[in-house]
């Protein structure tokens, strides 16, 4: 794994520097990339926002409360995964150093570091997340539980360049849990895998979480929980926008929808407009809504084998194992570089 991840992903503005440019330009540069994404989203005919805007302190605090949903089966699936699988994948993989993409509370992931640790490997963990206060709470937390680990935190958008510590010894296990990699509809996912591939090296890894296909009734339950909670989720995205850019979203103003998408095999978050209204956001022109009118949020995209490995195919990754929970509701993929296949 080379040290920089070369992912461009964004058609809008540049991104944020990963060249020494000091803090205060990368953060203006990211304000302005930031801007020009959310513009170019409320201008398509379908209004959408990047879902990245979710995650603020108070949105990864409210992922987690969704994590512990009896209707979220997702998390409990794949730590039903990790804890069969992972004590053989430890072995198999060797890996000195754990790179994960979106890593949140890191709960998951502390059965990867165990068995990693158990068979002796470990040195380093780099947890990558947009959220920086919370990932600096995860970090505390995991050096107090693993004092001979080098925890390495890195604040940044995975999806443009970012930089890695110097220190990151090979083999490397990237880790992209959750089925985050759903969140980004086509060509998106397979950009994202493809600048993943690129960097890894020969006895490299990549751990792939999916949501799989399956009953409507438990996805569309999943997304509407009856407390409420994803709708809370869902909501927060505006007051972030509100507070990054400086817009005038009211939150009150909006419902919380999500439906499964069949043709395109995709859970859908909305926030429909409970009445005609215009939101300033500056930098940019006025943005009406009609009543009723609905702002795409998130989409959530469900695979069956056929296409996680259709994905990894067209992203340069061969697919070298896959494991499902008992309900087949979640897999787990381990991948190689095509080039590194024996
Ligand atoms: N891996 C954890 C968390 C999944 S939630 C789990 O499986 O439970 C998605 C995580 O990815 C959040 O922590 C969010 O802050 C992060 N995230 C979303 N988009 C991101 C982006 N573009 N760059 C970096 N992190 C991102
Ligand atoms: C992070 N991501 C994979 C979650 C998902 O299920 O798509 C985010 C989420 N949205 C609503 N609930 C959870």
């Amino acid at each position: 794994m080379t040290n920089e991840l070369p992912l461009h992903l964004h058609p809008h503005g540049s991104s944020p520097a990963a060249d020494g440019t000091s803090p205060a330009i990368a953060r203006a540069a990211e304000g302005a990339r930031a801007t020009a994404q959310v513009g170019a989203g409320l201008a398509r005919e379908q209004k959408e926002l990047p879902s990245r805007f979710f995650y603020d302190a108070r949105g990864s605090a409210l992922f987690e409360r969704i994590t512990a949903l009896e209707e979220y089966y997702p998390t409990r699936c794949e730590r039903e995964i990790l804890e069969t699988r992972m004590p053989a994948w430890a072995d198999r993989l060797r890996a000195r150093t754990v790179v994960e993409l979106g890593a949140g509370s890191a709960a998951k992931t502390r059965l990867i570091l165990d068995a990693l640790v158990g068979s002796g490997t470990l040195r380093t963990y780099v947890p990558v997340d947009v959220s920086g206060e919370f990932l600096d709470s995860t970090a505390r937390g995991l050096r107090l539980d693993y004092p001979d680990l080098a925890i390495a935190a890195v604040v940044a958008d995975f999806t443009g360049p970012f930089s890695l510590p110097a220190d990151v010894p090979p083999p490397h296990l990237v880790a992209f849990l959750g089925s985050t990699i759903g969140n980004f509809a086509p060509p998106m996912d397979s950009a994202l895998l493809r600048g993943i591939a690129s960097v890894m090296q020969p006895g490299d890894h990549l751990l792939l979480g999916t949501d799989l296909r399956k009953d409507v009734a438990v996805l569309h339950a999943a997304y509407n929980d009856a407390e409420g909670v994803t709708a809370r989720f869902n909501l927060n995205i505006l007051n972030v926008i509100n507070q990054r850019l400086g817009a005038d979203f009211d939150p009150s103003r909006f419902a919380h929808r999500a439906f499964y998408n069949h043709e395109l095999h995709r859970i859908e978050m909305h926030l429909v407009a409970r009445s005609t209204q215009v939101v300033n956001i500056p930098g940019l022109p006025a943005t009406h809504i009609a009543a009723g009118e609905s702002i795409r949020t998130e989409v959530s995209c469900k695979y069956d084998r056929a296409s996680v490995t259709e994905l990894l195919t067209s992203s340069g990754l061969a697919l070298v194992d896959w494991a499902t929970d008992s309900e087949g509701w979640f897999a787990l993929s381990l991948a190689t570089p095509i080039s590194d296949r024996a």
